[in-house]
C-alpha cells in the first residue's frame, strides 16, 4: 500500500513538474509585455542638425545611432513651425489649426487639451500603459490666473499622464522653476512666485532698466525679468529657491528621464515617456562641458550636450535591459532658426554647417524647413535599419501606437501608418495640411501648395522666409526640393486639384 501510494505521488509530481515545465515554455514563447514607447522630442532642431540625415555639418553620433539603427525618414513632418501647435498635435492626433488657441503660449496661458480630449497617453494608459512627461510641455497650465504657490492643475497629469516634471513653457519664459505633478519643486514657501505677462511687479529689475545685469544680451523681445543673467519673456518675481539652473538643465531632465525608466524597468507594466528636450531652443545655455566642443557658438554647442544627453539615455535603456522592448520615436517640434531673440553667436559662429539642409525657409515658415524634421522611428531588433521617403506627420503617432498596442481608440486626423513607422511598408498619408503662424498649406505626394497670404516675404528679426505671397505657390518637392520653381501657373490643373483638396480638409 505504502508503496503504491508513494509511487502515484511520484508520479502525481512529476505530472506537476512536466506541467509547470511546460507553463514556463508556454510563459517564454508568448509575446512579451507591450514595447515601452518613448518620444525624443527636441526643440528647434533642424533637418540637416542630424548628421545622419547628411544635410549639414555638425556630427550628432547619438542621434545618429538612432537614425542609423531606425527608420530614418526623409519626409517626416512635425504639424506646425511652432513649438505649441505642434505638442498639440503629437499628443491629440488632431490639426492644431482646428483649435484657434492652438499657438505660441505664454507662461501663464491655461490647459490647451481638453481633460475631455483624447490624448495618445489616454490610450495607453487604457491599455495599461504607465505614462510620464518629462521636459518642456508648453501646452498651458491651469484654467487662467494659476496661483503657482499653490497645486497647479489641470495639466498633463489631468490629459493622461501619470507623472509630470516639466517647464511651463519655454527656456525663455517665465515662470523659471521646474513643476513636478502640479507643485512647484523646491518652493520656499516664504518666498512665493509670481507671474504676470503684462507688467513688471514693482522694484524688480529687468532688461530695460538693469542692463549692466545680464550676461546675455537680448536682440528681440526677451526684454523683461532677469534670470541668472539671461532676459526672458514675461515677468516674475520671489521663488528664488524654485529657479533652475538653466546650464544644468540638460542633466536635470536626463537624471529624471533616467530614474523613471530605471524605475519602471522593475515593473509588470509598460511605460511611454515623452521626454521633451529644451534644445536647440533659446537661450541656449550648454553645460560648462559642451561650451565651444561645436566651434559654432552655443547652438551648436547645445546640440552636441542633447547629443549626448541622448547616448546616456540609450545607455540606461540598455542597462536597465530594455532596449529591445522600446520602441523610440526621435522627432523636433519645428525647423530651426538661428537668431530667436538673443545675440549668442548662432548666426556668426555657424560656418558652413546648414541647420535646415536643403530645405527653403525654417522656424516659422510655411516652407519645407519650417515642418520637415528629422524623424526616426527605432526599435532594436524589431525595427530594419532603413531610410523612407513616406510621407508621415506626427499627427499619425496617435492612430499608429493606438494599433501597435491594440486599442481601438483614435482621433480622425490620425491616420495608421504603424508599418510605415516599423519600417515594413511605404505607406504614406494622402494629405496633409501644415501649420506656421496661424497659416496652412497643403502638402501632398510630391507637392506642395501655398495658398496666398498677405504679410511679409521675410521675417527680418529671424531673418526666416515665411512663405507668404501675392500668388499661389506650388511646388514639385521631388524635382525642386529647395522650393525654387512656383510651378502655379505652368500647372493650373494640379494646382485646382490641390486646392480643391485643401478646402475639403480645411472644411471638414
Ligand atoms: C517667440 C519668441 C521666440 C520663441 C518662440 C517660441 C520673441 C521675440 N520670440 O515669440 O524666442 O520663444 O516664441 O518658440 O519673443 S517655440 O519653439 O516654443 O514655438
Ligand atoms: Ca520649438
Amino acid at each position: 500500500m505504502k508503496n503504491r501510494s508513494q509511487s502515484f505521488i511520484a508520479i502525481l509530481l512529476g505530472m506537476v513538474f512536466f506541467l509547470a515545465c511546460q507553463d514556463k515554455e508556454v510563459d517564454e514563447e508568448a509575446p512579451s509585455k507591450k514595447p515601452n514607447i518613448v518620444f525624443i522630442y527636441m526643440d528647434d532642431l533642424g533637418y540637416g542638425d542630424v548628421s545622419a540625415y547628411k544635410a549639414g555639418k555638425l556630427q550628432t553620433p547619438n542621434m545618429d545611432k538612432l537614425a542609423n539603427g531606425g527608420v530614418r525618414f526623409t519626409n517626416g513632418y512635425a504639424s506646425s513651425a511652432t513649438c505649441t501647435p505642434s505638442r498639440y498635435a503629437i499628443l491629440t492626433g488632431t490639426y492644431p489649426w482646428r483649435n484657434q488657441d492652438a499657438k505660441i503660449l505664454p507662461g501663464t496661458a491655461p490647459l490647451l487639451i481638453d481633460t475631455a480630449q483624447l490624448t495618445l497617453p489616454k490610450i495607453l494608459q487604457n491599455q495599461g500603459y504607465h505614462t510620464a512627461v518629462i521636459g518642456k510641455w508648453h501646452l498651458g497650465l491651469g484654467r487662467g490666473n494659476v496661483d503657482w504657490n499653490q497645486q497647479i492643475k489641470p495639466g498633463p497629469n489631468e490629459v493622461g499622464f501619470d507623472f509630470s516634471h516639466i517647464m511651463a513653457a519655454t527656456q525663455d519664459r517665465v515662470p523659471t522653476v521646474y513643476i513636478e505633478n502640479g507643485q512647484v519643486v523646491n518652493l520656499d514657501p516664504n518666498d512665493p512666485i509670481q507671474v504676470d505677462y503684462d507688467q513688471n511687479f514693482e522694484g524688480e529689475p529687468t532688461a530695460i532698466s538693469h542692463p549692466e545685469l545680464l550676461t546675455m544680451k537680448w536682440h528681440h523681445g526677451h526684454n523683461n525679468s532677469i534670470v541668472n543673467g539671461v532676459p526672458r519673456i514675461g515677468f516674475m518675481k520671489g521663488g528664488t529657491s524654485a529657479k533652475w539652473s538653466d546650464v544644468d538643465m540638460a542633466d536635470h531632465f536626463l537624471a529624471k528621464a533616467q530614474e523613471y525608466v530605471l524605475e519602471k524597468a522593475q515593473s509588470d507594466s509598460p511605460f511611454f515617456l515623452y521626454y521633451g528636450l529644451q534644445q536647440p531652443h533659446v537661450p541656449r545655455t550648454p553645460h560648462p562641458r559642451f561650451e565651444g566642443k561645436s566651434g559654432m557658438g552655443p547652438r551648436g554647442d547645445v546640440i552636441l550636450e542633447a547629443d549626448w544627453v541622448i547616448g546616456e539615455f540609450i545607455k540606461t535603456l540598455e542597462e536597465a535591459g530594455i532596449l529591445e522592448n522600446t520602441l523610440i520615436v526621435f522627432t523636433s517640434d519645428n525647423g530651426p532658426v538661428l537668431n530667436d531673440g538673443y545675440y549668442d553667436d548662432a548666426v556668426e559662429k555657424l560656418g558652413d554647417h546648414t541647420p535646415a539642409g536643403p530645405l527653403r525657409g525654417g522656424k516659422y515658415s510655411l516652407f519645407e524647413a519650417g515642418t520637415r524634421v528629422p524623424f526616426v522611428t527605432y526599435w532594436k531588433g524589431k525595427i530594419q535599419p532603413g531610410v523612407s521617403d513616406a510621407l508621415v506627420t506626427q499627427i499619425d503617432l496617435l492612430a499608429s501606437l493606438s494599433a501597435l498596442v491594440g486599442s481601438e481608440q483614435s482621433a480622425p486626423d490620425s491616420q495608421n501608418l504603424l508599418d510605415t513607422f516599423l519600417g515594413k511598408s511605404e505607406k504614406e498619408r494622402d494629405a496633409f495640411v501644415l501649420e506656421a503662424t496661424t497659416k496652412t498649406a497643403l502638402r501632398q505626394g510630391d507637392w506642395i501648395m501655398i495658398p496666398p497670404y498677405p504679410g511679409p516675404a521675410v521675417q527680418n528679426q529671424v531673418n526666416i522666409e515665411l512663405g507668404n505671397s501675392s500668388d499661389y505657390q506650388l511646388y514639385n518637392l521631388k524635382e525642386d526640393l529647395e522650393q525654387q520653381n512656383n510651378l502655379a501657373s505652368s500647372n493650373p490643373e494640379k494646382l485646382q486639384e490641390m486646392i480643391r483638396k485643401y478646402e475639403e480638409i480645411r472644411g471638414s
